[in-house]
């Protein structure tokens, strides 16, 4: 998203979740995203961001106490989409069994957080109602910071969720970053396979 707002060319590549020989190459753990400029690269997105972003587009604004809300969202809409996301074309069967190995440890079994959606989306409404009341129409601005990325990007995990319905605002607003950042989640897998 900050790649594409920043009007920055770019390829992307997917690696398979099970490669951990790549990551730890490059960076010297199994963590992405990684980036490559000028053959130097660098992990953290954050700090990426605040490499790339020469003219502070993005980073004119402080995150605030945003940051702890974001988290807060981030670890709802992991157990809510975790159990589908595994079924999407980013995952192999054996990226798969490796990524339901890795993250149940943490979570519980997958069925079993498939099982408690409705009290993971009953914790997650107040949080989106909350953010939408701050929407204006980005995260309390009316231009898009580096807020409106972190939140997009986390509540855009939803649209794997089955059924799962957005408001107008919320959908609107994902819409608006979506083609402010010319951001496509799928372009990336369907040019490797
Ligand atoms: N603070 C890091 C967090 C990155 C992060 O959590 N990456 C996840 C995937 S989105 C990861 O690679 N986790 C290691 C794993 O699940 O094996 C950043 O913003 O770049």
């Amino acid at each position: 998203m900050a790649l594409g707002l920043l009007g920055l060319e770019y390829a992307s590549h997917v690696l398979s979740y099970e490669d951990e020989a790549t990551p730890t190459q490059l960076i010297g753990k199994k963590m992405l995203p990684i980036i490559r400029v000028d053959n130097k690269v660098m992990n953290e997105s954050l700090d990426i961001i605040r490499v790339l972003d020469v003219n502070d587009v993005l980073q004119s604004t402080t995150w605030g106490n945003t940051e702890h809300f974001l988290n807060e969202i981030g670890e709802i809409v992991h157990n809510l989409v975790m159990p589908y996301w595994i079924w999407t074309p980013e995952f192999s069967p054996k990226a798969r069994d490796y990524f339901v190995m890795k993250k149940s440890q943490k979570r519980g079994p997958f069925p079993l957080l498939a099982k408690r959606r409705q009290e993971f989306e009953e914790k997650l409404k107040p949080l989106i109602e909350k953010v939408e009341s701050q929407l204006h129409p980005f995260w309390n601005s009316s231009t898009l910071t580096i807020r409106d990325i972190g939140l997009a990007a986390h509540v855009w995990g939803l649209f794997v969720l089955p059924e799962f319905q957005f408001s107008t605002k919320m959908y609107n607003y994902l819409m608006n970053v979506k083609s402010l950042t010319h951001f496509d989640y799928h372009a990336d897998f369907w040019k490797e396979t």
